[in-house]
């Protein structure tokens, strides 16, 4: 029999990749979307015909009710979220609810489902936020620093909470940065290879950005949706951190991809623009994945230049695809 694994947040970067990898394993693949008045399918168009769509919404209890019925799923990934850190000063309350409360409502849909389903959820390194010991571990205390980060906590808390309290198969993946060519354009890393993409071309001439000193750990989705299976395959669930245990600055990530395409000084290619600074911001990210690696063997397999390097290599394929 083949497994079912239902995907909450099946259009996302880490949602159409984690379809690809379970296709390949076999799995029948169901993928929650949300109604929207244009579909919203850039990266499942692929996949159409081959993971089963359900509508829903996490804001809405029946919704995933409905969705476990209709696709009575053996593991459940809810990587469904509002997950863009700045966007969640602008609204927090409906970030609080879907990032935060959303994964209460699956958990609960999956109580009143009655049936043993193991249960994963995207936990970030946003919740270290203000981080208070570098690199991060699981037992490292958090600070966030945004109504995402917050809320991210919240749904952290509550999958613990109702491990312990029905004794449910329920993991938290504490996952850094991770990137693909699938990442949403509103992301540094997407808006520079976009951005250099479109200067190595001719079609722009300038990059505005925010802060260029923060650091991230930034690893590639497929690694990381890999990770996340992983970690449901376990005989006891846990919580793991995910990461490369590397940090770069925004400027070193610019350095890479101007590079990349013969530009050594990129100085005058970059704005720094008021309106992408944040209220707080999250000034360095690095995790130890070292538990992860001893529990179960993963380890990242992208290097940091590898990554940049893809991102870009294919925005510049998609452009002048669009230019022709
Ligand atoms: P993403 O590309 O922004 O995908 C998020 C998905 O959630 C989108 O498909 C979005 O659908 C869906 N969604 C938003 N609101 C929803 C709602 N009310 N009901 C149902 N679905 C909803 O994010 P990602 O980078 O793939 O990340 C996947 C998950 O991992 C997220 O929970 C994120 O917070 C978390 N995470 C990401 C990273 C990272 O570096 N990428 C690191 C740690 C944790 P629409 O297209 O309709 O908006
Ligand atoms: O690319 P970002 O928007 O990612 P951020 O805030 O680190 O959040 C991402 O990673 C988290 C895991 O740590 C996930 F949980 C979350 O869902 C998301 O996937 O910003 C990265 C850094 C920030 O310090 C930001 O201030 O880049 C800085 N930055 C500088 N200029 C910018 C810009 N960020 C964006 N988005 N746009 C800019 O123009």
């Amino acid at each position: 029999m083949k497994k079912r694994a239902l995907i909450t947040g099946v259009n996302g970067m880490d949602g159409s990749h984690l379809s690809d990898f379970l296709l390949d394993k076999e799995y029948e693949v169901f993928g929650l979307e949300r109604r929207s008045s244009v579909k919203n399918r850039t990266n499942t168009s692929h996949l159409e015909g081959k993971v089963r769509f359900l509508t829903g919404d996490l804001s809405d209890q029946n919704s995933l009710l409905r969705a476990l019925k209709e696709s009575n799923p053996d593991e459940v990934y809810n990587l469904g979220a509002q997950s863009f850190v700045g966007e969640s000063w602008n609204t927090p309350e409906q970030t609080s609810d879907v990032t935060g409360l959303g994964a209460l409502r699956m958990l609960e849909a999956i109580r009143e489902y009655g049936k043993e389903i193991k249960f994963y959820q995207a936990s970030t390194s946003e919740m270290f936020g203000r981080m208070v010991e570098n690199p991060a571990k699981e037992t490292t205390p958090f600070y966030p620093r945004s109504p995402y980060g917050v809320s991210k906590l919240y749904a952290h808390w509550i999958t613990k909470n109702y491990r312990e309290s029905y004794d449910m198969f329920n993991v938290s993946g504490i996952l850094f940065n991770h990137e693909s060519e699938r990442r949403g354009h509103e992301f540094v890393t997407r808006k520079i290879t976009d951005g250099v993409a479109r200067i190595f071309l001719g079609l722009s001439d300038q990059i505005a950005l925010g802060n260029l000193d923060s650091r991230r750990d930034w690893g590639y989705s497929p690694d990381y949706v890999e990770a996340m299976w992983m970690m449901l395959q376990l005989e006891d669930p846990d919580d793991y951190i995910i990461a490369t245990g590397e940090c770069h600055s925004i400027r070193e990530f610019l350095d890479v991809a101007f590079n990349h395409v013969g530009i050594e000084n990129w100085s005058k290619h970059v704005v720094q623009d008021p309106r992408y600074m944040r209220p707080a911001e999250v000034d360095v990210l690095r995790g130890d994945y070292g538990k992860a690696k001893n529990d179960f063997g993963w380890s990242p397999s992208t290097s940091f230049e590898n990554l940049v390097k893809k991102m870009l290599d294919n925005d510049i394929r998609l452009l002048k695809k669009e230019k022709n």
